[in-house]
């Protein structure tokens, strides 16, 4: 069994979800937010089979969207130490997916 741990952007997460479920994926929806642009976005964590790991990576590929972010970003100038604030661009997305062996899985 394999973990697919998907991180995505919050507009893409319910569809992907939608999707998953009809395709009888299980999925855990969480919060969560980036490192970087210390903004929110959505972690899906879904629990498959083996052989059906292409199945939820095509699903992700089909609904997950490449996206420009601005975000501010200060540079230190000059022997003053002054700031100076200049939006950067950023290319999100479309999804960060990580597939990790699963050693049990089990109900209790
Ligand atoms: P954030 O950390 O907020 O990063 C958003 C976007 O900012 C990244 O998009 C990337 O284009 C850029 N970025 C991130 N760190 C950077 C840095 N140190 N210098 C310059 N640009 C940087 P994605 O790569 O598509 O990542 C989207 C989100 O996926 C990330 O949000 C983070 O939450 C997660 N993520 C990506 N790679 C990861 C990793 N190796 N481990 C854990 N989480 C990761």
């Amino acid at each position: 069994m394999k973990l697919v741990i998907a991180i995505v952007h919050d507009e893409d997460a319910n569809k992907l979800v939608d999707k998953l479920n009809e395709s009888h994926f299980r999925v855990t929806k969480l919060a969560s937010t980036g490192g970087f642009l210390k903004s929110g976005n959505t972690t899906l964590l879904t629990g498959v089979e083996k052989e059906k790991v292409d199945d939820v990576l095509a699903l992700i590929r089909e609904i997950c969207n490449t996206r420009r972010e601005v975000t501010p970003s200060s540079t230190l100038i000059g022997e003053a130490g002054g700031y100076l604030s200049m939006p950067l661009e950023v290319t999100v997305g479309g999804a960060t997916v990580f597939v990790v062996d699963v050693e049990q899985y089990m109900k209790v």
